[in-house]
């Protein structure tokens, strides 16, 4: 085998590092890296690929093969392949782990496993990617797995880019708009993000902001609004301007999925957190400037109490509280919530609640004083009491609870309940959260229309009578390219939002506007990408917007319900 050490720079250094700290700032800006990715290539260029037993892949192959693992795999199977919430992927199984070695799968195996998917939840890959791609990818997955390069507080400081100074930023808004009804919209595949104004729907300006973007948060104030992508970039966008503007660009880690601010008062504006996938770490960066201030890496225990060491602990969900200075960052893995103290932000104290393992996506209930969050791969739904830093309950709901950040309603009988949907089976769970009889359990289950799971997202807004639910991931195109609206009191089922004419694609993740009285839906993953605007009291569809500049926008983020938790 040659040199893999170096080529694996290729997609961990110069891929992200291109994106990142070039100061783009519009669409049309180029990155003043990019120098820095050809001198990577360069190096890249001397080695003559990768050899392991009767499996070669050239450099370009291993380049392509690493980029596609990384974006399509490394989610589920860990970006070092020693398995996540999916399984190992390595050469040979390590000892006592009953997943098979990808060698002993050999090609055909593992040809099987990535075309037709897996009960357990893999998709199906085939007609997503290329025959080519996955013929690729089981030669790959055969060999050695790249190691994961250093990346902490000097490699980070170095990637910082503070574009605008505080000092040279306007102190007041340069336009009349309504800032608090903003909507942030992610490109996904475009690694773009475009504010649009909720109230006119004009497209302000679309901005790169880096490979893959996931996530989007808004600062205390609403002021900034606060980008989080594959490559582990964070971009910091100010809507004070006119047009607004990147102001500050840093990179965290080599991959992530989350980033959150300061919230709780005296601390607005003042710092922000971000999770890293790969180094597993949580960094603290200043607010105003995004200049890194410390990292926590996240690697221990696991919470079931086996003592089984977990290195790629990954940073899954990140919320900020309301009521304490604190953050609660989500450890997938090791299955511990960590709550994070951020009065002294270069040593925050750590408390460390063991719940259950593989913690992925949560939100707080309506009162902001309990937060609730998948265990996905144990079907299982964490509460923790934030003010007492304890663990309420573990509760079973269905396979793999996917709520997004999940959302709260009132039903006909009074009782206040955070609502979860799955991805493995057809169910919405309804979880009792004021107190008296019921607290902490599921108080109704009741399902969507057709069969089998798929859901990723639900949404409601306190103004609101309806619960809506997607079904992005189901295998059906009928369901994965509608919503579901319920009646939010009596759990009803009051219509099924089916594709409009001229748009064409799955449905995804939906956002109110700031009055509640507006649903916001992507379209993506199809021919024809848009964002459908529904009336949420008539669910009847306002308008469409499309263009050239909406790819594939998957996640949308009201200014105001971002910055107030409201869902
Ligand atoms: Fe997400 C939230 C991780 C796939 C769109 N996603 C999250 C969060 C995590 C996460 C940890 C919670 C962030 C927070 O609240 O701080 N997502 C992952 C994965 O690891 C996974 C399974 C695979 C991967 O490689 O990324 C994954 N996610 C997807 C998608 O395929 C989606 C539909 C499109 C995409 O971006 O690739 C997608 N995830 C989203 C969105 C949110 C999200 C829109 C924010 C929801 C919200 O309302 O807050």
């Amino acid at each position: 085998m040659k040199n893999k050490g170096l080529v694996y720079l290729s997609v961990f250094g110069s891929l992200a590092l291109a994106s990142c700290g070039g100061g783009a700032t519009e669409e049309k800006d180029t990155h003043a890296e990019e120098p820095a990715k050809e001198e990577k290539h360069e190096e890249v260029a001397k080695v003559d690929g990768v050899t392991e037993g009767d499996i070669h892949l050239t450099n370009a192959e291993w380049d392509e093969a690493q980029a596609i693992y990384f974006d399509r795999c490394a989610g589920c199977h860990g970006s070092t392949r020693k398995g996540a919430t999916g399984p190992h992927l390595l050469p040979n199984a390590p000892e006592g782990n009953k997943s098979p070695g990808t060698l002993m799968l050999g090609a055909a195996g593992l040809k099987a496993f990535i075309e037709n998917g897996t009960p357990g939840g893999m998709p199906e890959w085939k007609g997503i990617m290329t025959d080519g791609e996955i013929e690729l990818m089981t030669r790959f997955l055969q060999v050695t797995p790249p190691v994961v390069p250093p990346f902490g507080m000097a490699e980070m400081t170095e990637t910082w880019k503070l574009i605008i100074p505080v000092a040279d930023r306007p102190t007041t808004p340069e336009h009349d708009r309504n800032i608090d009804n903003y909507f942030g919209v992610i490109m996904r595949d475009a690694g773009k993000v475009a504010i649009i104004d909720g109230d006119t729907k004009e497209k302000l300006v679309v901005l790169k902001t880096g490979f893959a973007v996931h996530i989007l948060r808004t600062s205390a104030s609403g002021r900034y609004i606060y980008s989080v992508g594959r490559d582990g970039r964070i971009t910091m966008i100010d809507t004070y301007y006119e047009t607004p503007k990147i102001v500050a660009e840093v990179r965290g880690a080599f991959d992530s999925r989350s980033v959150e601010v300061s919230k709780f008062k005296g601390y607005e504006d003042k710092y922000l957190v971000f999770g890293g996938y790969s180094p597993a770490h949580i960094a603290i960066m200043d607010a105003q400037t995004l200049e890194p201030i410390s990292v926590t890496p996240t690697a221990g225990n696991a919470c079931d109490g086996d003592k089984e060491y977990i290195e790629e602990a990954r940073v899954a969900s990140i919320v900020a509280s309301h009521t304490d200075p604190v953050w609660i960052c989500n450890i997938k893995e090791r299955g511990m919530v960590d709550i994070v103290d951020y009065t002294d932000p270069v040593h925050p104290q750590i408390t460390e609640i063991p719940s259950a393992r593989f913690l992925h996506d949560g939100g707080w209930d309506a009162s902001e004083h309990y937060f609730l969050v998948a265990a996905n791969a144990s079907n299982k739904i964490v509460v923790i009491d934030v003010p007492n830093k304890k663990l309420v309950k573990i509760i079973e709901t269905g396979i793999k609870p996917h709520p997004g950040r999940g959302t709260n309603i009132t039903l006909a009988n009074g009782d206040k309940v955070w609502v979860t949907s799955h991805l493995g089976e057809n169910k919405l769970s309804f979880i009792k959260t004021n107190e008296g009889e019921g607290q902490w359990t599921v108080v109704r289950e009741v399902q969507a229309s057709g069969t089998g799971g798929g859901a990723l997202f639900v949404k409601s807004h306190p103004k609101s009578k309806h619960l809506w639910v997607d079904r992005t991931l189901n295998t059906d195109p009928a369901l994965n390219s509608s919503v579901d609206v319920f009646n939010s009191a009596t759990l009803e089922l009051e219509n099924t939002i089916t594709m409009p004419e001229g748009v064409d694609g799955r449905m995804v993740h939906m956002e109110y506007n700031k009055g509640g009285d507006e649903v916001w839906i992507s379209v993506f993953m199809g021919a024809e990408s848009a964002l459908l605007i529904y009336d949420d009291a008539s669910l009847e569809l306002k308008e469409i917007i499309k263009g050239d500049w909406v790819q594939n926008p998957t996640g949308k983020f009201n200014v105001y319900n971002t910055t107030h938790d409201i869902y």
